[in-house]
């Protein structure tokens, strides 16, 4: 018989596990006191009551020996630590940005941002909203306006670049409103709420030449900057012999500056930064980050803390190792989708996103049924997951509800913390609660606070 050539190569973790977190399993009984007692948000459970979280893939890594070794060159000094250093040298190799400004997380460096660059009145487009970045865009009294193609409020959508800017929503708001008052756009790589979808390098292009004719700024949110480079890579034509830290450089290259939440793309535990172009910009953000976060050679951070950062931005554009992360949530999503569970199509980068409302029909968007279903999934499972619709979204300056189009429930995959088997069993609880959840219902908001409500609100159910 002759012999079956093998062409198939899977691809599998760049890594081998060193160390391990026991985990605590729980019974059917004690989850529903704890999601009662945890007013039926999954940010208020204590960690200890659950198995797999998938709360969030920010500051939740697992960093490598490297990162842990690098913790030990921490320089502690008040000023000038070395650290600093070292994080400024890689800021500049791997994304290219002139000037850096440490911070404890990427709101510290968007809060920074919004106060330096927005004046009241100002509009400031960008593709999707991001809760912690609208939120520091109006309290400088500036508006955030969606510019995101319409395909991306669409989950069934197939568009390979959802992250995508519409060019003609731009032009408009120049027009209505002038280029004077519009300090920058915002665009955010792998966004977020649109389920980790990405923005082509072609759409940036042509947003940079349409910017640069009417000299406005364009400033990334590059915290998930080296996942959306990935599907470049795969999807893009002509990027497919890129090497991903080339097209993460060709990214930030096209713009002014960028805000980072370094606990995602970046593998570490807590971090961020401000990176610009303008000296100009620089000067006043780094006299503001010391009211704010601290020296401007710390800004809020240990100098382990940078050395962690430092050493996790050069591993997060390996390709390998991007491989093996998107790869692992395709994987999941592939299966959900396999089981017939309305999931956020293509798959995004960072999580599965649920369709709520495709998997709740009978429950209204009033009712929160994504905060429904997460606390559903939480309970059949110990699995973690977020809502990432109405609560998410909160209110107008007029104190309406935002209703978004997408209503749906985040399972997010921490870089490099669960395994196969983890996805398995993931996968074996949503299709268990899929099947029961006629039995799921709505949920009443019983406690509001007045920001990032989605954090802190508590439901009773109805
Ligand atoms: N993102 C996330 O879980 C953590 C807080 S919100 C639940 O997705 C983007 C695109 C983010 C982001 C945080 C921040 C803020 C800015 N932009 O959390 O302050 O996804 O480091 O970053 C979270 P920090």
């Amino acid at each position: 018989m002759a012999k079956k050539t093998i062409t198939k190569r899977s691809w599998a973790e760049p890594f081998k596990i060193k160390m391990v977190e026991l985990l605590k399993m729980t019974t059917p009984e004690q989850r529903l006191k704890s999601i009662a007692a945890a007013g039926y948000n999954t940010f208020l459970l204590k960690s200890e009551d659950v198995y797999i979280d998938l709360l969030t893939d920010s500051g939740t890594n697992a960093m490598s020996d490297r990162q842990w070794a690098g913790l030990m060159l921490g320089d502690e000094a008040y000023a000038g630590s070395r650290n600093y250093y070292h994080l400024e040298t890689a800021v500049k190799k791997f994304y290219g940005y002139k000037y850096l400004i440490p911070t404890h997380q990427g709101r510290g460096a968007e809060n920074i941002l919004s106060k330096c660059m927005i004046k009241p009145g100002d509009i400031i487009p960008g593709n999707m909203y991001f809760t912690t970045t609208r939120l520091h865009q109006e309290l400088a009294g500036g508006i955030f306006e969606d510019v995101i193609i319409d395909e991306a409020h669409d989950s069934f959508n197939l568009h390979p670049f959802k992250g995508n800017i519409d060019l003609n929503k731009v032009e408009a708001i120049i027009k209505k409103h002038g280029a004077a008052k519009i300090p920058y756009i915002c665009v955010a790589t792998t966004v977020n709420m649109a389920g980790g979808q990405p923005i082509a390098l072609e759409n940036l292009k042509a947003l940079r030449k349409l910017t640069e004719k009417h000299g406005i700024k364009i400033i990334l949110d590059m915290t998930r900057v080296a996942e959306n480079a990935y599907f470049i890579q795969q999807r893009e034509k002509g990027y497919s012999n890129k090497s991903i830290a080339a097209i993460v450089k060709e990214i930030c290259s096209l713009t002014d500056g960028a805000t980072m939440s370094a606990k995602k793309d970046a593998l570490v535990n807590i971090g961020g930064f401000l990176a610009v172009n303008d000296k100009k910009v620089f000067e006043e953000a780094r006299n503001m980050v010391v009211i704010y976060e601290g020296l401007h050679t710390y800004g809020g951070l240990a100098g382990r803390d940078m050395e962690a950062m430092a050493i996790g931005i050069e591993e997060s554009v390996s390709d390998d190792h991007m491989a093996a992360r998107v790869g692992q949530v395709i994987y999941l999503g592939e299966k959900l989708i396999d089981a017939g569970v309305p999931i956020v199509q293509p798959i995004g980068g960072h999580g599965v996103f649920i369709d709520a409302k495709k998997f709740l029909p009978h429950v209204k968007q009033a009712q929160f049924p994504a905060q429904a279903l997460a606390a559903a999934i939480y309970t059949d499972s110990g699995v973690r997951t977020m809502e990432r619709g109405v609560v998410s979204a909160g209110r107008k300056a007029n104190g309406e509800n935002y209703f978004p189009k997408l209503e749906l429930v985040r399972l997010t995959i921490p870089r490099r913390v669960y395994t196969q088997a983890h996805m398995d069993v993931i996968t074996e609880s949503i299709e268990h609660v899929y099947s029961n959840r006629k039995k799921i219902k709505g949920l009443q908001m019983i406690y509001e606070p007045k920001y990032l409500r989605f954090f802190q609100a508590r439901f009773k159910p109805i």
